[in-house]
């Protein structure tokens, strides 16, 4: 099975590339997986996702080796753990403010004696319990392999990026230029929003903790990547899908 955490900083000069998915589809999925992308995000945050939904996604994906990440919906301890249990390889926490928080959000998504995530092997995450498969190991896995993400995306949290990013536990930080624009009464094109999604790559760089951002299209991807991004976001399925169907009735409409 493909982990994002393998993926990042080991694909000779290729950075992985994956989009946000809101709609609960597993030929959604599929097609992103034979479009090409390294991985994917469930973004629980801001779509309608069930955590039944999440985990017949998240089933999914891995059988098609496309590594699934989720977006949580809050900072809470049930639906994470579950989503973990389900087999998820990461989780992306929105809206992390501070260190505490950073070091409360970890904890919970780390086994003891490290943090308090609780023990769940017999789930999809351990192989079922009876898996005979020495590439799944519930604790293990847990442990080295599930990417913990904070999203630094509140120019208050930008401020305090390097103490956040001190936090143990850290593989990655996505810097959120859309909330981050609007907590600074900007638009994300606006080079003070530039300037502070660029202050908080370097602090992640100068920590030596995976960087990634959203990239608004294409070019953006590519220059972010050429930037010295460690992996990127790019698009969802609702805007590729409505994108390409609004230019079809322009085309056909003239
Ligand atoms: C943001 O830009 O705020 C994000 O959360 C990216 O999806
Ligand atoms: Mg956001």
């Amino acid at each position: 099975m493909l982990w994002l955490k393998e993926l990042i900083g080991q694909t000779e000069g290729r950075v992985p590339v994956g989009p946000f998915l809101k709609i609960p589809s597993i030929e959604v999925v599929e097609i992103m997986k034979a479009a090409g992308f390294d991985f994917v995000v469930f973004d629980a945050e801001h779509a309608m996702l069930s955590v039944s939904e999440l985990n017949v996604l998240i089933a999914i994906a891995r059988s098609l080796d496309l590594p699934p990440l989720v977006r949580v919906a809050d900072h809470g301890y049930g639906d994470m753990q579950r989503i973990l249990d389900a087999g998820a390889t990461g989780i992306l926490w929105p809206h992390v403010s501070n260190a505490d928080e950073c070091r409360r959000l970890v904890g919970q998504a780390w086994h003891p004696p490290t943090g308090t995530r609780g023990s769940g092997g017999g789930m999809r995450a351990g192989g079922w319990g009876i898996s005979r498969d020495a590439d799944i190991d519930y604790r293990r896995d847990g442990r080295d392999r599930v990417m913990r993400v904070p999203m630094i995306e509140e120019i208050g949290a930008v401020e305090q990026a390097d103490d956040i990013l001190s936090v143990d536990g850290i593989d990655g930080v996505f810097i959120g230029p859309g909330d981050l624009s609007m907590t600074m009464g900007k638009k994300a094109t606006d080079p003070e929003v530039v300037d502070a999604v660029e202050r908080t790559y370097q602090v992640a760089k100068a920590r030596g903790v995976p960087v990634a951002t959203l990239a608004r299209g294409a070019a953006d991807a590519r220059r972010l990547i050429d930037h010295g991004y460690d992996f990127v976001m790019v698009g969802n399925d609702t805007g590729m899908l409505g994108r390409a169907a609004q230019a079809l009735v322009d085309e056909i409409r003239g």
